[in-house]
């Protein structure tokens, strides 16, 4: 059977609430636009390939047709919650179904990239839409090694990069939703705090050197309340956003 994310081949494999309604269009400009804010907790777009992909800050997102998982889901936290955390969040649901499609560890590099062998291999946006958020994950499945992009300030991967297997993308898709509602469910009856075992043991800038605003010094690791705590010269401070380069 061709690889496909089509509503035939993904809906079947779908466990949980996650991705009832399955929204696919073939081609679309990004995901993250295809969700009404009235459409359920829980709705999933997807599609073969974005015209106009999407990452943090004005950024693009970038994947040949029909080589990723590329997908966004609408949720309605309570306001008690700090939104900012679903990267988070979904950074560790994507790393779990990485390592179960590859058996090999991910690790989350804060605040919203997954990797794997040190490369990224997926990132997450979470954009606030009215009173709901939609939460994008970008998962690089079948990318051969020049079809990943060129110019990227961390060095991208995908799952077939690191171990040379072709996969179906309808199974990494549905193994992602199902580990996102659970991690999903748990941040809003409980907090981060109830994930932090899952976050803590695949903290990747944890020990590392690290560059931020221009400044050297060391990633410390990701605190209870989703922060990345680093050490700068003698200093100690606390990131609640932004981007860390690290050394490789
Ligand atoms: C992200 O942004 O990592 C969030 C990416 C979210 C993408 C998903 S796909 C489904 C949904 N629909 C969308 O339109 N977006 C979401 P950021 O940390 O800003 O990383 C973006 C940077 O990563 C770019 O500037 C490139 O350097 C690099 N990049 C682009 N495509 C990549 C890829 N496929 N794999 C790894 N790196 C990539």
């Amino acid at each position: 059977m061709p690889d496909s994310l089509a509503p035939e081949a993904a809906e079947p494999l779908l466990g949980g609430r996650f991705g009832r309604p399955y929204l696919y269009e073939e081609r679309c400009e990004s995901t993250q636009r295809l969700l009404e804010p009235g459409i359920p907790e829980g709705a999933v777009a997807v599609c073969d390939v974005q015209t106009g992909g999407r990452g943090r800050l004005g950024r693009g997102w970038e994947a040949p047709p029909g080589t990723a998982v590329l997908c966004s889901t609408l949720l309605r936290p309570p306001p008690r919650r700090k939104t900012a955390e679903l990267s988070l969040v979904g950074g560790l649901a994507a790393a779990e179904a990485v390592e179960r499609a590859t058996g090999l560890a991910a690790q989350i590099k804060w605040p919203n990239d997954v990797m794997l062998n040190r490369r990224k291999v997926a990132g997450v946006l979470a954009e606030a839409v009215e009173d709901a958020v939609v939460l994008g994950i970008g998962l690089n499945v079948n990318q051969t090694r020049d079809e990943l992009p060129a110019e990227a300030t961390t060095a991208p991967g995908s799952l077939r990069t690191a171990d040379g297997v072709v996969r179906e993308r309808a199974r990494v898709l549905a193994d992602l939703l199902v580990a996102l509602e659970r991690h999903y469910d748990t941040w809003r009856e409980e907090g981060l705090d109830a994930l932090y075992e899952g976050l803590g043991s695949r903290d990747f800038l944890r020990g590392r050197r690290i560059r931020v605003d221009g400044s050297e010094g060391y990633g410390v690791a990701i605190d209870r309340s989703g922060r990345l705590e680093v050490e700068i010269g003698s200093e100690r401070r606390l990131l609640e956003s932004g981007e860390v380069v690290f050394e490789r």
